[in-house]
């Protein structure tokens, strides 16, 4: 095993076992890192960079983060700010998306937001559930519960929850109905507040640029066509690309290939309108990084 220098090498602390996992340990994969068997051990290092990994629960990312015992940390940004842990967040990633919010059985009194006044509410997130209503200027009880927070009303044992939310199939199935968002959540890039050396920040800025190509080619793809040439500028107008596309003449008289990358978002749309324009044989490919 490879000797780590503490002056330059990273530690980056990673949600073991969980919903973030698999997806951060792609994003670091795509991004170029290297890593042995992650599954068997708290503390993995990277085969071809100065970084190392610690696995642990995300709850304790944070705090890890802002003691500097790593540097960066991979977690949710309702975790953090539940924490109120004195870190920097230098980026959002665009997975582990949800939102904190409040809810109330179905049939009960609560139907808006004044109406949660000297109500129980369970949560396993009091500072960020509180923040909220004292903000409003709404007081409430509130319960902490570290799990199954959405049952809380059946048993009794509050009013209504403040809970994590996705898809809301969760809520729907224990009677709830959401009324309010508290807080929007996700996945977050976190870095220590601790001074780093030199080498370490070089190291952090590297990372940070390699996601950010990661990222954008993740929300593009590239795109290749044949059209007739006198159509070029009909197709240059639909094609909101980068730079200035490729354009290569084919062999038939009067024809070009052209190729550029478009956002995901917009690809259905430009598709259809560069057939319109006479486009044939529209290829489109995935992008493994973008740097640009
Ligand atoms: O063991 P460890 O402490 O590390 O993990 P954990 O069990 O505390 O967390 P985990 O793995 O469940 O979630 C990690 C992070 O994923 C959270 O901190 C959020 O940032 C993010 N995330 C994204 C979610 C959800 N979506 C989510 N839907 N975390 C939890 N949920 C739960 C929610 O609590 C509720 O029970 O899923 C249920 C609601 O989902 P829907 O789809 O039914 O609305
Ligand atoms: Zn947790």
């Amino acid at each position: 095993m490879r000797t780590l220098d503490s002056n330059t090498s990273l530690r980056i602390a990673v949600q073991k076992s969980g919903r973030l996992t698999d997806k951060t340990l792609n994003l670091l994969e795509g991004i170029g890192f290297r890593f042995d068997d992650y599954k068997r051990s708290m503390l993995v290092q990277c085969r071809n960079f100065d970084v190392e990994l610690l696995l642990i629960r995300d709850d304790d990312i944070p705090e890890y983060v802002e003691d500097g015992v790593c540097d960066l940390g991979f977690v949710g940004g309702n975790v953090t700010a539940e924490d109120q842990a004195d870190v920097t967040v230098l980026y959002g990633l665009d997975y582990g998306v949800c939102r904190l919010s409040i809810a109330a059985p179905k049939n009960g009194s609560i139907k808006k937001l004044e109406d949660f006044s000297g109500k129980k509410i369970a949560t396993s997130y009091p500072n960020l559930t509180q923040a909220f209503f004292d903000k409003k200027g709404i007081e409430v009880e509130i319960t902490t519960l570290s799990g199954a927070v959405e049952i809380a009303p059946r048993l009794e044992v509050a009013d209504a929850v403040s809970d994590l939310v996705s898809s809301g199939n969760t809520l729907k199935a224990n009677g709830l109905i959401e009324i309010e968002t508290i807080y929007e959540s996700e996945t977050e890039l976190i870095r220590t507040n601790k001074p780093l050396s030199d080498g370490k920040k070089k190291l952090i800025d590297k990372i940070i640029q390699r996601i950010e190509g990661y990222q954008k080619a993740e929300r593009s793809r590239y795109i290749m066509m044949n059209a007739p040439e006198d159509a070029i500028p009909k197709i240059r107008k639909i094609i909101p690309s980068l730079k200035s596309p490729t354009i290569v003449p084919l062999a038939d008289e009067g024809m070009v290939a052209i190729h550029t990358v478009v956002p995901i978002n917009t690809f259905w749309q430009v598709m259809e309108q560069l057939k319109e324009a006479g486009a044939s044989g529209i290829v489109m490919l995935p992008i493994e990084s973008m740097i640009t």
